[in-house]
């Protein structure tokens, strides 16, 4: 077993990569969950548990006079989730808690599929509020699109047809929002209550790794709690061949546990430091479970930073990036890059080629991040 380079070791002791990993995680993980364990005892953990049966009309409720009013494009639909009462300002709401024990851990595929050949892609999605399990120590209560965090990987080319529907299964409104997308947001962007739908059809303009995301008021509160994913879009003359990963940064900003999940927390978000920061939802998923190239293989990154608040600096270790695209592939691209950052909202696309095989972490190299959980190994075999 080769070993970590000492710079990501813990006083530079010689302990095993993925034990360290996974150690460090669950460090991180399972004394939040203790604590929960204790709140959910507590009247201040009881009155959280009760909050998730607050109704429609409590959600609904008038903010006092005076009070700073969140708005996106239909702000008569803002979550209004802000209030100590409604949930504790938590994720913790409609059906995101119901179920959570029969909730099992699947590793998030990161291979990107193929793209679509008709040239007109078709989708459907329904915005879910349900526990998503993340690690073998939390469930976390999500809002999501189409009850996973991130929601659908979706693959087409510049100039395809994206024919969008949402249907807003869940209790708060939400919306959607297409990096990918130029289009009037105030009719395409709507936020949607319960039991309604929005269409829009697009058509991508640029090549690249695009965020897409929940737009409805607070913002950073549907980011946070789950609704986020990618859609790539590929040229029209394709890229060299290579093995395509997509890898989407999130941050979770979590209460302690109540009756087994963690809800996401507001107030925490506005604090912008973070409980857990992932690739593709789960903590050092890629660490318990790598990625597997061959030597010669060219290895294509799309990567997105969802934030909702950090950037990710992406590296790997013991390679080179011959190639970083910063705007629409095949241009827009630097040569012998080490690092090089997503902003939140952003994505870029990294290609190497694997001259020699080992293992080699990918890793968010602003590391009081990446050991929160943003991390992977990608595994070059001979
Ligand atoms: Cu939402």
């Amino acid at each position: 077993m080769t070993e970590l380079p000492s710079s990501l070791l813990e006083d530079g002791v010689n302990t095993d990569r993925r034990t360290f990993l996974t150690r460090a995680a669950a460090l991180s993980l399972v004394i939040p969950a203790a604590g929960g364990a204790l709140a959910a005892c507590s009247p201040a953990g009881q009155q959280r548990a009760d909050s998730t049966k607050a109704g429609p009309s409590q959600r609904g409720a008038a903010a006092p006079a005076g009070a700073r009013q969140p708005h996106n494009s239909d702000s008569r639909l803002d979550s209004a989730l802000l209030k100590p009462e409604h949930h504790g300002g938590t994720s913790a709401t409609g059906t995101a808690t119901q179920g959570a024990q029969s909730v099992s851990y699947r590793r998030w595929d990161p291979s990107l599929p193929a793209a679509a050949t008709a040239g007109r892609v078709q989708l459907h999605w329904h915005a879910r509020e349900v526990p998503v399990r993340t690690s073998d120590y939390d469930i976390i209560a999500g809002w999501t699109f189409e009850g996973d965090i991130p929601g659908p990987l979706v693959h087409c080319r510049v100039g395809d047809t994206i024919e969008f529907t949402l249907t807003n299964d869940a209790e708060v409104p939400h919306s959607m929002d297409f990096h990918a997308a130029q289009i009037d947001p105030k009719q395409a962007f709507k936020s949607v209550p319960k039991g309604q739908s929005v269409t829009f059809t697009f058509k991508p303009k640029y090549a690249g790794a695009f965020m897409y995301h929940c737009g409805t008021s607070p913002v950073l509160m549907h980011i946070g709690s789950g609704m986020f994913g990618a859609i790539i879009v590929s040229p029209r003359a394709p890229l060299p061949a290579a093995k395509d990963f997509v890898l989407i940064q999130n941050e979770f900003y979590l209460a302690d546990a109540v009756n087994g999940v963690r809800a996401s927390d507001y107030q925490k978000m506005l604090s912008t430091l973070p409980d857990l920061v992932c690739f593709n939802g789960r903590p050092n998923q890629y660490v318990k479970e790598p990625i597997h190239v061959k030597v010669g293989d060219r290895v294509r990154f799309w990567v997105v930073s969802a934030g909702p608040s950090h950037p990710c600096n992406f590296h790997v270790v013991g390679e080179q990036f011959d190639r970083v695209y910063l705007g629409a592939p095949p241009g827009n691209s630097i040569t012998g890059v080490q690092t090089f950052s997503v902003p939140p909202g952003g994505g870029a696309i990294y290609e190497l080629v694997c001259d020699v095989p080992g293992e080699f972490p990918f890793v968010n190299h602003g590391f009081g991040h990446g050991q929160k959980g943003a991390m992977g190994i990608l595994v070059v075999d001979s």
